[in-house]
């Protein structure tokens, strides 16, 4: 009885992946997708695997979440792939994330060229090891042509430096008389961070059971929805995607119906 309850509520359970997908695309969709892509270390501890096998697969699940997210027709998807608190790590663990972009490019670039996705990065990519810098660059020139969905990796970064940088820079042009007090706004804030090219994200997910943002776009997320998911990284699927763009899609329409009655 109870199980039918449940089941009864979960109307997404027997609606099949593909049906849900066109019905998101009736509705104004997330333009922008971040995903802190947190729980490899624990989906590797529970099979008693290092934690280095969970990358890896968290890195299979990149490839599918990617593949997904532009077939449903979401512009702009961020991947928190490596923090600047992360150098802390055991430097074998280190060396192999510093690898997984050249792997992840080595079987995957073709396919994100021929699907028209552009490739780019935020974070401090000059101090990364150069066999990384190779590959990043190399995936960010083969695909600066494209105009599909935009695969954003945020690769050694942090928020709060990221600010620092940008005010820094502000504070230079002002002492060289480039910029006066009044011109300092939001926007010439916004345009000083290393998304100034991008929204800001629509929707905010994080995996495996964290609720804190951990340095990630402090700035950018500050009218964004989000979305927590007990799910571990490289079990995350297409159906989890969904689960949070319908919800997404869900408050979307409240706020919307909100907005018409402040016309009153
Ligand atoms: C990394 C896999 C995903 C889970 C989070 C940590 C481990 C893909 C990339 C990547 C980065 C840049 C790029 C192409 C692919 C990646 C790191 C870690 C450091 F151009 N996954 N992934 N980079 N993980």
């Amino acid at each position: 009885m109870l199980n039918k309850l449940i089941r009864k509520n979960e109307k997404s359970i027997s609606i099949p992946l593909k049906k849900r997908k066109e019905n998101a695309q009736q509705e104004q969709l997330p333009g922008h997708i971040a995903i802190i892509m947190d729980g490899n270390g624990r989906w590797a501890n529970k099979r008693a695997l290092p934690r280095i096998a969970g990358h890896h697969e968290g890195m299979k699940t990149v490839k599918k979440i990617t593949r997904f997210a532009n077939e449903v027709g979401i512009k702009v998807l961020t991947l928190y792939a490596f923090s600047t608190e992360n150098w802390k790590r055991p430097k074998m663990e280190v060396e192999f994330l510093m690898r997984l972009p050249e792997e992840f490019l080595g079987t995957y670039l073709p396919e994100l060229i021929e699907q028209n996705v552009q490739v780019q990065m935020m974070g401090n990519i000059e101090s990364l090891p150069e066999h990384t810098k190779r590959a990043v660059r190399k995936a960010m020139d083969q695909t600066a042509a494209n105009d599909g969905l935009i695969l954003n990796f945020a690769l050694n970064y942090g928020s709060r430096d990221e600010i620092v940088q940008a005010v820094s820079k502000i504070a230079l042009d002002v002492q060289e008389g480039n910029v006066t007090l009044e011109e300092i706004s939001e926007e010439l804030l916004s345009n000083h961070l290393m998304t100034k090219n991008l929204s800001d994200p629509d929707l905010l997910i994080r995996t495996s059971g964290e609720v804190r943002l951990s340095n990630f776009m402090l700035w950018q997320l500050a009218y964004t929805e989000f979305w927590f998911t007990d799910t571990l990284w490289p079990d995350f699927d297409e159906t989890c995607l969904m689960d949070a763009i319908e919800n997404y899609q869900k408050r979307n329409r409240r706020y919307g119906g909100l907005k018409e009655g402040e016309g009153n």
